[in-house]
């Protein structure tokens, strides 16, 4: 099995692409899969990666999207699961098995549960079974601060949440497209080879280049090319701007 940090890096060498679709398609339910595997098929050579929220996620649950996931697999592209894991180790350990069996790639986990009993079992169960787990350390939404920013012994929680994801060996970093200096922190403390993937991208108002330049390794954009009338060619155009990985 391939690191998740290898097969992104192919993808993008391939397509020229650094982004990671958020197929977050809402509105009825009866069509949603559908208008989701039309969306795949659309941009599926113009992204590095699909993500894959509670949007698909609870109406259908891992089994009723499994087709969906296999139709990313099948062309080659990663998929991580946006659950944002947050409990006990036993409970993450569960969650993690039933979405990596069902051919999840990788998800996003929350450092706040902290390592024995809690984050400990879910690195302990990815590696075994070859997958990917990134790390929430700084969140794009106007509030993180309030929380991934607050003060904890002279220095912000999100900083601690880098160290975490560098010492616990996982494979890279949630970091908000908006805060390019946060950015540039949490590269410093990470190891060169963990990635930071960056949401908040145009809907949200972060700016994709300054990211990159920042250190973010890929962006995850969802509405700006969901929403758009032409989703491949909103992320063409989007590609167009950025450089793929290793070029
Ligand atoms: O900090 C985060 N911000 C964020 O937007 C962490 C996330 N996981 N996300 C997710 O990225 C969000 O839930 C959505 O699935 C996607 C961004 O979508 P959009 O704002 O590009 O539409």
């Amino acid at each position: 099995m391939r690191l998740l940090r290898d097969w992104l890096e192919s993808n993008s060498r391939k397509s020229g692409s650094r982004i990671i679709l958020a197929a977050d398609v809402g509105g009825p339910f009866e069509t949603r899969l559908e208008r989701a595997a039309s969306l795949i098929s659309a941009v599926r050579e113009s992204v590095v990666a699909v993500k894959i929220n509670w949007h698909l996620l609870l109406p259908f649950g891992v089994l009723g999207i499994r087709g969906l996931v296999e139709k990313c697999g099948d062309a080659g592209l990663p998929v991580i699961a946006d659950m944002k894991l947050n409990d006990i180790g036993a409970t993450n350990v569960e969650a993690a098995e039933t979405l990596f069996s069902n051919g999840f790639d990788a998800l996003i986990a929350n450092p706040f549960v902290g390592y024995k009993e809690g984050m400990e079992d879910l690195l302990a169960k990815s590696r075994e079974m070859h997958k990917g787990v990134i790390m929430l350390v700084y969140m794009s939404h106007a509030g993180a601060r309030d929380g991934y920013g607050l003060d904890v012994g002279g220095h912000p929680l999100y900083v601690s949440f880098a160290k975490r994801t560098r010492e616990w060996g996982a494979d890279g970093a949630v970091v908000s497209s908006k805060s390019p200096s946060i950015i540039r922190e949490v590269r410093s403390i990470l190891k060169e080879e963990q990635v930071i993937l960056s949401p908040g991208v145009g809907f949200q108002g972060g700016d994709a280049r300054k990211a990159l330049a920042s250190g973010s390794d890929y962006i995850i954009v969802g509405r700006s090319i969901i929403d758009s009338k032409d989703p491949e060619r909103s992320a063409d155009v989007l590609n167009r701007k950025v450089k793929a990985k290793g070029a």
